[in-house]
C-alpha cells in the first residue's frame, strides 16, 4: 500500500507457464508473493496452550479470515482505482496471515518433518550457531553470526525471542492503526485461552515524505524478484519460477509432506537500526575520506536514498529515476566490472549481484522481502547527541519468503553479506581481460549495511568507498568500527496453504 508501486505489487492475471501449473492464488497466503497491503502491522507471537481447542478455532473461525494472494491481488487493483480517482483517504483493508515455528508444527502434527534443517532448529539456535553447514558438492554455508558471549548465548536478542516458547505468529496488517487494532482484538477474542501472547510487535510505515523509506532514509521495496505466471516484469526484473518461494511449483524443493504445497517459509528478523550513530559515522568518515557524505551513504547501499541505483546514476541522485519502476531496476552491473559505478560490496550488490554471477547460481538465492519499519522517528535530542536514546528502539521488522531458509536467507546473510571474499573473482581497474594467471583478487569486504563479521578474524571493512568514476585507480577502504544494525529477535515460520490450515494441521 505504498505510494510508489513496487515491482511485486503490479500484477497481471495469472497465466500458466509451459511445464508448470497455474499459481493457486486462492490457496497461498497473501504476504508471500505480492505482500499484504500495509501502512500498519502487528506481529502477534504466541504459544499454543490448548492444542485441540486451538485446532478447532483455527479451522472453523480463523482460516476463513486469512487473506489470500487472490484477495491481495484484487485489492491492488482496488487501491489503484482509489488513487486514480484522486481519493486521499486511506482504505482500512485489513489482512491476516499466520505461520508456525517448528515447535508449533510439532504440536499440531506431532513428528512432522518439513525437510528444512534450519527451520527445524529454529531461528535463535541458528543465529547463535557458529558452525558452517556443509553442503553436498558445494561450499559450506557460513553462519548468520549474530553476536554471542563466550558461552554462545545471543547477547543482543531480547529475551522474549531468545528464551520463550514461540509456536506461531499472526501478521495483522492494514491501512489504519485503528482497523489493525480492532482486528487484533477480534482475533484474540476468538482464540481466547487456547493461546498465550508472547510478544506483540508493532510496525508502521514512516510518516509523510519518508513513507516507503526505512529508518536510515532509503526507499525500500524497490527490487523484488518477478514471479512467472503472476508478475508483469519491469525492465531489469528477472522472472523466477514460483517454486523458489512457494512449494509445489517449478524449482521448489520436493516437499516431504504433501500439505506443504502452496506454503512457504518465512524468516522474521527484528533488526534495530542505530540511526544517529549511522549518520554520524557517514559524516565523519566521508570527511576523513574527503568525499561527499551523501555519496558515501549511496556507495554503502548501492542506491541513493530516492531509490535511484548508482549503476545508472553514479555521481548524483535522480529522484524521478528512483521512484520509476520502469527504470530503477534496469541494470545488471555487467558494464561495471571495476566498481566505478557501484562498489562490489554495496548492500544491493552483495545481496543480488545480478550478472556478476550466473542465473543458475543467483536465482536459487533470491528472496521476497515484506518487512516494515518499527519505532519512533529520531528525536531532535538524539540527533544532537548523535546517539540513540536510552531505551529507544527503532529499525526494521525484516520479513522474507523462500522455500529453503538455509539456501536462501541464511546463504545471503552468511555466505554473501558476512563473507569479505564475495563477490568473488573481481580485480582492480586496468586489469586485462581475462586477468593473467595469479592476478590478485579484490577482497570486497563485508556488506556495510547488514554484514556481521566475527572480529578479529574478519575485519569490519569494505572496499572502495571512493569511486574511481569515470576513471582512476585510487585505493580506499571503508573501516566500520561498529555495526549499525543490531539483531534483537527473530523467528523461522512455515506459512501453510489455506487447505492445510483447514485439513491436515487441524
Ligand atoms: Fe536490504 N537499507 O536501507 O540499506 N536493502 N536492508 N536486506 N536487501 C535493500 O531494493 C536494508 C536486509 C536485501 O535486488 C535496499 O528495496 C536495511 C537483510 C536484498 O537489488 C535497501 C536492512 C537482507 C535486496 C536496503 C536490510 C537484505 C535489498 C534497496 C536492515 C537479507 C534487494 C532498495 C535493517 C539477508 C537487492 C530495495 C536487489 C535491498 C536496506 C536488511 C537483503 C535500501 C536498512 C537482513 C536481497
Amino acid at each position: 500500500m505504498s505510494d510508489t508501486l513496487t515491482p511485486q505489487q503490479v500484477v497481471a492475471a495469472p497465466q500458466a507457464q509451459p511445464g508448470d501449473r497455474p499459481l493457486a492464488l486462492e490457496q497461498i497466503q497473501g504476504d508471500i508473493l505480492i505482500g499484504l497491503q500495509k501502512f500498519f502491522e502487528r506481529f502477534l507471537f504466541f504459544t499454543i496452550d490448548d492444542v485441540p481447542g486451538f485446532k478447532t478455532l483455527l479451522r472453523d473461525q480463523v482460516a476463513p479470515l486469512i487473506t489470500t494472494s487472490e484477495v491481495v491481488q484484487l485489492r491492488e487493483f482496488q487501491l489503484r482505482d482509489h488513487k486514480n480517482q484522486r481519493n486521499r483517504d486511506l482504505l482500512p483493508l485489513v489482512g491476516i496471515n499466520v505461520g508456525f515455528t517448528g515447535l508449533g508444527i510439532d504440536k499440531l502434527v506431532p513428528g512432522a518433518d518439513l525437510g528444512d534443517p534450519s527451520f527445524a532448529k529454529g531461528a535463535s539456535a541458528r543465529a547463535a550457531d557458529p558452525t558452517p553447514v556443509p553442503t553436498p558438492g558445494g561450499p559450506p554455508i557460513n553462519p548468520v553470526n549474530d553476536p554471542v558471549d563466550a558461552a554462545g548465548k545471543l547477547t543482543t536478542w531480547r529475551s522474549e525471542f531468545r528464551d520463550s516458547v514461540i509456536d506461531g505468529v499472526f501478521l495483522i496488517t492494514g491501512g489504519t492503526e485503528e482497523a489493525v487494532a480492532q482486528q487484533v482484538q477480534d482475533l484474540l477474542d476468538i482464540l481466547g485461552d487456547t493461546v498465550t501472547l508472547v510478544v506483540d510487535q508493532g510496525g508502521a510505515t514512516r510518516p509523510e515524505l519518508e513513507r516507503g523509506h526505512e529508518h536510515f532514509g532509503w526507499l525500500d521495496g524497490v527490487s523484488q524478484p518477478g514471479i512467472k505466471g503472476l508478475s508483469s516484469p519491469f525492465p531489469g526484473q528477472n522472472l523466477l519460477d514460483p517454486g523458489h518461494f512457494v512449494f509445489g511449483y517449478l524449482n521448489s524443493p520436493d516437499p516431504p509432506l504433501p500439505w506443504m504445497v502452496n506454503g512457504s517459509f518465512m524468516v522474521f528478523r527484528r533488526l534495530n537500526q542505530l540511526v544517529p550513530e549511522f549518520n554520524k559515522f557517514v559524516l565523519d568518515t566521508s570527511d576523513a575520506l574527503g568525499m561527499d557524505p551523501v555519496l558515501l551513504g549511496a556507495r554503502m547501499v548501492g542506491r541513493w536514498k530516492s531509490g535511484a541505483p548508482l549503476a545508472l546514476t553514479p555521481s548524483q541522485d535522480d529522484t524521478s529515476l528512483g521512484k520509476d519502476p520502469q527504470q530503477n531496476n534496469d541494470f545488471d552491473f555487467s558494464d561495471d566490472q571495476a566498481q566505478r559505478r557501484c562498489p562490489f560490496g554495496a548492500h544491493i550488490r552483495k545481496t543480488n549481484p545480478r550478472s556478476d554471477i550466473s542465473r543458475a547460481n543467483l536465482d536459487p538465492r533470491r528472496i521476497i522481502r515484506a518487512g516494515i519499519p518499527f519505532g519512533d522517528e529520531v528525536s531532535p535530542e538524539e540527533a544532537a547527541a548523535h546517539a540513540t536514546g536510552a531505551g529507544v528502539e527503532r529499525g526494521l521488522l525484516f520479513v522474507c519468503y523462500q522455500t529453503s531458509i538455509l539456501q536462501q536467507f541464511e546463504f545471503l546473510q552468511g555466505t554473501w553479506a558476512n563473507n569479505p571474499g564475495f563477490v568473488f573473482g573481481k580485480h582492480r581497474p586496468g586489469t586485462p581481460t581475462p586477468p593473467p594467471v595469479g592476478t590478485p583478487q579484490i577482497t570486497v569486504g563485508i556488506d556495510p549495511i547488514i554484514g556481521q563479521a566475527v572480529p578479529p578474524s574478519v575485519a569490519r571493512a569494505a572496499d572502495e568507498p571512493i569511486p574511481n568514476y569515470p576513471t582512476g585507480n585510487v585505493r580506499s577502504t571503508l573501516n566500520m568500527p561498529q555495526a549499525f544494525i543490531v539483531p534483537t529477535g527473530g523467528g523461522y515460520f512455515f506459512m501453510p496453504s489455506i487447505s492445510a490450515l483447514t485439513h491436515e494441521l487441524t
